[in-house]
């Protein structure tokens, strides 16, 4: 690892240099000089004070973008122009990688090798998105009447964007480089927990020479300045991942003037394992699909569907495995778990373990907090595990997004896929099975968005993410995910007008 560039990211985020809000091409502080600690998970320690923004900030940065849209000539730009930008920034990424996958870990937790994963990601989605723009868009109609029909694929306009603490670099450029390749404006504020690693995008995207107004950054909380980007009359579209209650708040915010909305939402995904899987890959990837990012994944394998025959051998192995976890600060290279995102996210996921107690399910491992060898001050839990679990009981049916997986068992094809189906989300799923024909049956039933067979995760920026039911509306990443940003015009023209 670079030590220099680690040094410069601590540096960074300890002089408070990133502390700031971007506004029409202006860095500023809040209008009324509030600040906000932020936190390292790991240690509890405030690691930087950053500016606290309010409606006033919101309403100054949706202005911004509005003029920079309707009249500074963005969405007129040449496509080629606007692309040249975007890979201007993906080469600014991928320079500062190191520095970004170390602002992203001290502030959120994860372990380095997941936050070097997600640096090299956000610089390759500037690069896809940047590819798109200049692709053909739109249509022409062999019609009657000497007419020519056409359609044409505009930029939807001045676009909200509001981003989780799980991945808070990623969830923003998977969202901010579409709506720059389609000739939007934007406004986007970070989670409250987790601003550091978008303030320092912000600063390559003013570096790359981004117009005044284009991409404004708003700090705050979601009931102040997320509330405002939800509901104001010159937005014309909102881009949220979150939880499934925010995002039915924001919905309704931005109903009264019929905005777009694109969510993302929570999910509590299945991972199906037939008998017949290899055993070995279907145990990697069940502790993979829970524990990655300490659980704090929508798309998390968090419900484990175990085929009877296979359960006593399977629960065994993955308990022993689960245990061998190394948790600790992301920092450390040999970490494989880090901390939750806060105190808050912490309590609310042993309050879970607790509601699983009551129901009657048993802790096949984990349950509690660590606190020992240098983890008492950080947000921790152990790896956790519930067998014995009935469809009804929540901790089966709600998402708890943290290290708890909780397992299922079934008996047949059919049982697996009704209770794959039993919850309000429709996120992600697996099937773990040598037998292709079952394993196409299972998951063309799956009603979900993102689904895996015989292994669990890997998605790429080429194809499109979301979820179906309560897990979402919409599509981003892929050619899906930039439609999502152009709005659709039909021109009709008529040929047979002569010169008189
Ligand atoms: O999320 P919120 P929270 C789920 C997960 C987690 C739960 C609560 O189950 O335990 O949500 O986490 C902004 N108008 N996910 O409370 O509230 C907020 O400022 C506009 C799943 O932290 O969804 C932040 O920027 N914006 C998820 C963003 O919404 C509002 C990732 C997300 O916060 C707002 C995160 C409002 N009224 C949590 N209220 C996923 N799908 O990956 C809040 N916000």
């Amino acid at each position: 690892m670079g030590t220099k560039r680690v040094t410069e990211a601590s540096e960074a985020v300890q002089t408070t240099r990133l502390s700031r809000m971007y506004i029409d091409g202006k860095w500023m502080d809040s209008l009324s000089k509030k600040t906000r600690d932020v936190l390292n998970p790991a240690t509890g320690e405030c690691i930087g004070t950053v500016a606290e923004g309010g409606a006033e900030e919101a309403e100054m940065a949706i202005r911004a973008a509005r003029r920079a849209f309707d009249e500074d000539g963005w969405p007129e730009r040449h496509a080629r122009e606007r692309a040249e930008l975007l890979h201007r920034v993906a080469d600014l990424l991928e320079e500062n990688a190191e520095q970004f996958a170390v602002l992203d870990t001290l502030n959120n937790g994860k372990p380095l090798r997941e936050s070097r994963y997600d640096a090299e990601d956000a610089a390759n989605q500037f690069r896809y998105f940047a590819g798109l723009a200049t692709k053909p868009k739109g249509q022409t109609y062999d019609v009657p009447d000497d007419m020519q029909a056409m359609v044409v694929r505009e930029p939807i306009g001045v676009v909200s964007q509001i981003i989780p603490w799980n991945y808070p670099l990623v969830m923003a450029t998977q969202k901010i480089a579409p709506a720059l390749a389609a000739g939007c404006t934007l406004v986007i504020k970070p989670a409250e927990q987790t601003p550091l690693s978008l303030i320092r995008l912000f600063e390559l995207l003013d570096e790359a020479g981004l117009p005044a107004g284009v991409a404004n950054l708003v700090l705050g909380a979601g009931e102040t300045v997320g509330a405002v980007m939800s509901r104001h009359p010159l937005v014309d579209k909102v881009a949220f991942t979150g939880g499934t209650d925010t995002g039915i708040a924001i919905m309704k915010a931005a109903a009264d003037t019929v905005k777009k909305v694109g969510l993302e939402l929570g999910g509590k995904s299945p991972n199906i394992v037939f008998a017949d899987a290899d055993f070995e890959t279907a145990v990697d990837y069940a502790l993979f699909g829970i524990f990655s990012n300490q659980g704090q994944v929508c798309s998390a394998g968090s419900r484990l569907l175990l085929e009877k025959t296979i359960y006593d051998r399977f629960i065994a192995e993955l308990a022993e495995r689960a245990q061998q976890i190394t948790v600790g600060p992301g920092m450390d290279e040999s970490t494989e778990m880090g901390p939750l995102i806060s105190e808050e996210q912490m309590n609310r996921v042993l309050s879970y373990i607790e509601i699983g107690k009551k129901e009657g399910a048993s802790l096949l491992c984990g349950g509690y907090r660590l606190t020992e060898n240098g983890l008492e001050h950080g947000f921790f839990i152990a790896p956790t595990i519930f067998t014995d679990t009935k469809p009804d009981m929540r901790i089966v049916q709600e998402e708890i997004f943290g290290p708890v997986l909780v397992i299922q068992t079934f008996e047949t094809e059919e049982e697996a896929i009704r209770l794959a189906n039993g919850t309000r989300y429709g996120l992600a799923g697996a099937v773990f099975t040598s037998d292709g024909a079952k394993a196409q049956r299972v998951i063309r039933k799956l009603r979900a968005g993102i689904t895996w067979i015989n292994t669990y995760h890997p998605t790429f920026n080429e194809a499109p993410w979301g979820g179906y039911k309560q897990s979402g509306i919409g599509r981003e990443l892929g050619t899906y995910g930039f439609e999502e940003y152009l709005e659709t015009k039909q021109i009709n023209v008529n040929l047979n007008v002569q010169p008189s």
